[in-house]
Parts: C-alpha cells; sequence; structure tokens
C-alpha cells in the first residue's frame, strides 16, 4: 500500500525533508534536494555547522557559500541542533559516520543514536532513508527493528531505504546530482518512494532489489579499490626485489585498452571510506563464519605499507653509511591523498611515528595542512626553505603545488613514494628513490 499523501508530496515538492549529518555527505546532498524545489532542514549535533549553514556559509569545499546562501535566503534551507526538527519531516536522510572501533570492527553508533533521535517523531507517512556506508543487513536487521518500536509498519506507515553515498571529495566532474545514485527498499512499496524523491533530485537512478544490495553495492565499490591498491603495492615490493621499475611497468600495462585498470602503489591506505569499508563486508562475512580472505590480505599489505617505507629509507641511508637514528628527516606531505586537506587514516602519520621509533628527528611540509597531531605531539608545517639541512626528504603525498625539481636540486637524498618525481631530470647530486 503506497502513501498517497506522501507520493503526492514527493513529486509536488512539498515534502518537508530533514538531513541529519552535514558533513561532507549531508551538506552537499541537502543543497541538491533543496535545489529539486523541496524544503530542507538540516540536523546535526554540532551547533557551529546549524550556526553556518543557517548563516549560508558552507565548511565543505565542494558547496560553494553562494550555492547555501541563496537557498538559505530564500528560505528553502534551515538548519538546527534541536531534534524536533524531526517531528515535521516527511522525509529523513541519514548521512552519519559509521568509523571502526579500537578493534577494527563496525561503529554504527553514530546511526543507532539517529534512530534513537528520529523514533519519538516517526509519523504514519514518513520515508527514512539510509545513505551511511555499513555492512549487507544493517538496515533490515538493525535499523528496522529499531524504527519498528513506534509500533508503525514498515512499508505501509513508514518507508524505509537504503541510498549508498558516492561523494568523492574534490572530483569536479562527478558530484551528487550527477553521480549514479543506487537505491533499494525494505519493500516495493518503499522503493517507490524513494524513488519518487530521487528522481526529482538526482540526474539518474539505479534501483536494486533490497537495502542488502544497496548496501553490498557500495562495499563492492570500495572494496574494488582496497583490494587493486593492494595488489599493486604488493608488486611494489615485488619489483624490488626483480630490481624492476614499479612505475614503468605499471605505465607501460595501462597502456593495455581493456582489461586493465591501473593503480599505484604509495605509502598505504588513508582516508575514511577505502580502508574502511572493505572492513565492514569481511566483518559481516566473520559472522557468517566465512573468512574474505582477498579484503584481509589487502588490509595486510595497505597496513604494512608504512614499514616498507621505513624500510626503502633505511636502505637508502646506509647506502650513504648513515643510520636512521639521528638523522633529520622531512617529510613532504601528510594528506590522506593529493590537494586535499584531509588527514583521516593518513599512512604518513604512521611513517612518521616509525621514524620517531627508530630515533629520527622528523618535520614536514604540507601546503594543505598547517598542523597536525600525531600521538601526544603537535606539528606545525615547516617552510621549504632548509631543504639541505635534512638528510632526506619523503615524498608521501604528491601535493601538484610543489616544485619536486626545485627539491630534487636542493635535497641530499628523496625517498619518492608517489612517483611525484617522474617529470624532473635525475641528478646524481641528489639520488632520488621510488617505491
Ligand atoms: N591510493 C593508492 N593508490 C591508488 C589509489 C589510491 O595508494 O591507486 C590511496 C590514496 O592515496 C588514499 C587511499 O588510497 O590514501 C584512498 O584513495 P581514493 O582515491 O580511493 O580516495 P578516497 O578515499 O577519497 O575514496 C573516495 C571514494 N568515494 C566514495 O566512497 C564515495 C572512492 O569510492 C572513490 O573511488 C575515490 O574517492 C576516488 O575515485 O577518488
Amino acid at each position: 500500500m503506497h502513501h498517497p499523501s506522501l507520493l503526492a508530496k514527493l513529486s509536488q515538492h512539498t515534502a518537508q525533508v530533514t538531513v541529519i549529518g552535514l558533513g561532507y555527505v549531508g551538506l552537499p546532498l541537502l543543497v541538491e534536494v533543496a535545489r529539486a524545489g523541496f524544503h530542507v532542514t538540516g540536523y546535526d549535533l554540532i551547533e557551529e555547522r546549524a550556526a553556518a549553514v543557517r548563516a549560508g556559509r558552507s565548511y565543505i569545499k565542494d558547496v560553494p557559500d553562494a550555492a547555501l546562501s541563496e537557498l538559505v535566503a530564500q528560505g528553502r534551507v534551515d538548519a538546527t541542533t534541536d531534534p524536533q526538527c524531526l517531528a515535521s519531516a516527511d522525509v529523513v536522510i541519514i548521512c552519519v559516520p559509521t568509523p571502526l572501533n579500537k578493534s577494527r570492527s563496525p561503529d554504527n553508533s553514530y546511526i543507532v543514536a539517529a534512530a534513537e533521535a528520529l523514533l519519538p517523531h516517526m509519523h504514519p507517512g514518513m520515508l527514512i532513508v539510509l545513505e551511511s556506508t555499513t555492512f549487507p543487513g544493517f538496515t533490515r536487521e538493525v535499523l528496522l527493528p529499531r524504527l519498528s518500536e513506534s509500533g508503525l509498519k514498515v512499508g505501509q506507515d513508514f518507508f524505509l531505504s537504503f541510498s549508498p553515498e558516492r561523494v568523492d571529495p574534490g572530483n569536479e566532474r562527478f558530484q551528487t546530482k550527477n553521480t549514479p545514485k543506487v537505491v533499494g527498499g525494505t519493500t516495493p512499496a518503499c522503493l517507490t518512494m524513494i524513488r519518487a524523491l530521487y528522481s526529482e533530485v538526482m540526474d539518474r537512478l539505479v534501483p536494486v532489489s533490497s537495502t542488502d544490495a544497496a548496501e553490498m553495492v557500495k562495499l563492492l565499490e570500495n572494496t574494488f579499490r582496497a583490494v587493486n591498491i593492494g595488489l599493486v603495492n604488493e608488486v611494489a615490493i615485488m619489483c624490488e626485489k626483480l630490481g624492476l621499475d614499479t612505475w614503468e611497468v605499471i605505465d607501460a600495462a595501462a597502456t593495455k585498452p581493456f582489461g586493465f585498470m591501473p593503480f599505484y602503489p604509495g605509502p598505504g591506505l588513508g582516508g575514511h571510506c577505502i580502508p574502511v569499508d572493505p572492513l565492514y563486508l569481511s566483518w559481516k562475512l566473520r559472522t557468517l563464519k566465512y573468512e574474505a580472505r582477498f579484503i584481509d590480505l589487502a588490509d595486510q599489505i595497505n597496513t604494512g605499507m608504512p614499514e616498507v617505507v621505513v624500510s626503502r629509507l633505511q636502505d637508502a641511508l646506509n647506502d650513504r653509511s648513515q643510520a636512521v637514528r639521528g638523522s633529520k628527516l622531512l617529510v613532504m606531505g601528510v594528506a590522506y591523498k593529493r590537494d586535499i586537506d584531509d588527514v583521516r587514516e593518513s599512512p604518513a602519520l604512521d611513517v612518521i611515528e616509525l621514524l620517531w621509533g627508530k630515533g629520527a628527528t622528523v618535520e614536514y611540509h604540507d601546503p594543505y595542512v598547517p598542523a597536525v597531531r600525531i600521538g601526544h605531539h603537535q606539528l606545525q608545517s615547516v617552510p621549504l626553505n632548509r631543504l639541505s639541512d635534512y638528510d632526506a626528504v619523503l615524498i608521501l603525498t604528491d601535493h601538484t603545488s610543489i616544485d619536486y625539481a626545485a627539491l630534487c636540486q636542493k635535497a641530499k637524498l628523496v625517498l619518492d613514494t608517489r612517483n611525484a618525481t617522474r617529470r624532473v631530470e635525475k641528478d646524481k647530486s641528489c639520488p632520488v628513490v621510488r617505491l
């Protein structure tokens, strides 16, 4: 039984939408849903975020202030930290973090907290969409029973769907509206409702048969990346033992116009998606008595890359009769990937801790990251005016704004884990060692 009044509100854009979680997923989504003509309330626990949205000020690079302030001025967007706003919502979209906990298993506490906040305000004719990445079955096994405590019947009174977020921060080409949107419903009526909502907002929908399938789609996407990055990191280890140039081999393989997709070695796996999402999948399969070996092996290789980097440095210093202990090192780039300021799960932080453990003095330069906390240490990015003071420079993030030719002219030794020096004329006075 489809809720005629909710369907009508969705097609007429009179449904009141609330987005829970105003981060790199929720804020761009709030803007797109409002642009489609809905009134959207942003609900976040952090008052600074709600206040910024109300002031039309964006704190997410992919959302220009102008886009937000225009919608606020039109009265299409507001924001609050008061969960009471959920009482007037016809649609609630949950975009909260799903990290790993200390034992590296899924931490769905943010989603559960959102569900608890929502429960007292649930009413007939409400569509609830989960966008946060989680393990296959979570919506059906965990979220549905919680929301059913309202006494409302799913697929009849309320509608529960899953649609994986596919936000790629900084991607100029693919953004929220033009990235195909996978949608799955708990029941056929739930699928109808999420399609009715997102067909008004997104360029293309990809309906699948269930919320479990939609959850698995997302995990396949990111597990694909993590496993292939693990493979290419192992290729880098193999090429070193074979005396081959990893980057030459990959670039040549990448000329194959079919059946190959290049990935590149690096100091490890950073960010809040790729290192995390596959472990949600392997965790779930362990509860079904199955070991997802590719995921676990890729995780071992990827999390082992900081040690590989340090061992390469040790060999390079050793060739110059130097030890790591007592050496003065500069790390170029601590962000988890080029041209962004995000240091979450960044392998550069692991490399720095390992070098400290071996008695090195380590400073860093990152134009995107003015300061970073590593353990109990607060570090500041240093200027690049004393390059020859360092025994070695380690390029861990290949920000495009850095002049690598100049760096190679002044440094005594460069360990390049990102092939950032690919276009630099090799200069005997400054040996460059690459992963
Ligand atoms: N990395 C490598 N080698 C590679 C590619 C990546 O070492 O060949 C490293 C990066 O340096 C980084 C980590 O892996 O430390 C993750 O990099 P990423 O390029 O996957 O970037 P993310 O974490 O921003 O991933 C996001 C994901 N988007 C979503 O989950 C919605 C991912 O699915 C996208 O494919 C990815 O952006 C993208 O393509 O940029």
